[in-house]
């Protein structure tokens, strides 16, 4: 059974996820880091996050030897964020590849960073949600705006914690149809017009699903074009 060792607490970190890439080889499996501020808390392609007090902001490491399934532990992340919203009462969904978003805008980011070595892989999966902060852009909203009353991130971060431990025991075991299943079931693009930018152009056309190794599969004209990074909006 996967045991999220108790968390190891900062008031203040430049990243979360720094912070373990930095010192991986010394921290075991399943270390969780959680810091109350980043002063340098990153999104993917080298972007910044916002991460002002009353956000839980938090890293997990994982050790395995499956390097190309790898996207599992961030499809498993977001089901375990959104699953562990819900039980808030708010209606979650995500958004691929992984945010979370609440009536259109995003409550909670993750950013993925891996260091292979052979078929030795430290994953680190760091997950940024909204809980009690105030973050100053129109696209993102928070748990208390949502919800109207402040909500207890130390409770949050263990029903996260409760639900991934679940889901890294899935995937221990090899047994990925479950963590799919349930991030299809939470997904809400699926039959949608989306529009994705990618590095190579941007790609229009109809989300159709999600391949065997998580990228996006686009309808468009009658092809279907494979999405492996990008940023997606929905109904355009
Ligand atoms: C993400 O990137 O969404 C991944 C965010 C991961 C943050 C966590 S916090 C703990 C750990 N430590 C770190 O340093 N990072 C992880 P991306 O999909 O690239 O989205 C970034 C974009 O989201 C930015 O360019 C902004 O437009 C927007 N954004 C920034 N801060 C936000 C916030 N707090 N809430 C919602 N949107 C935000």
């Amino acid at each position: 059974m996967m045991n999220f060792h108790n968390p190891i607490r900062y008031a203040v970190l430049a990243s979360t996820n720094e912070f373990i890439m930095r010192s991986y080889r010394k921290l075991p499996h399943g270390t969780v880091v959680v810091a109350d501020t980043q002063t340098k808390g990153r999104g993917r392609f080298n972007r910044k996050w916002h991460s002002g007090r009353g956000g839980l902001w938090f890293s997990v490491l994982l050790k395995h030897k499956k390097p190309e399934k790898t996207f599992l532990l961030t499809f498993a992340a977001a089901v375990s964020v959104a699953k562990a919203i819900r039980e808030q009462g708010l209606p979650a969904v995500i958004k691929w590849p992984n945010d979370i978003l609440i009536h259109g805008r995003k409550v909670c980011g993750i950013l993925t960073e891996n260091v292979v070595a052979g078929k030795s892989v430290a994953t680190v999966v760091g997950i940024g949600i909204n809980v009690n902060n105030h973050v100053g852009l129109a696209s993102a909203t928070t748990l208390k705006s949502e919800k109207g009353i402040e909500i207890d991130k130390e409770s949050l971060l263990k029903d996260v914690l409760r639900y991934y431990a679940r889901y890294c025991d899935a995937y221990t075991k090899d047994s990925y149809s479950s963590i799919l299943r349930d991030w299809k079931l939470l997904w809400d693009s699926g039959g949608k017009k989306v529009r994705v930018t990618t590095v190579r152009g941007v790609v229009s056309g109809v989300a159709a699903g999600i391949s065997g190794d998580g990228s996006l599969i686009v309808r468009a004209k009658g092809r279907e074009i494979i999405v492996v990074e990008g940023d997606l909006v929905q109904g355009v």
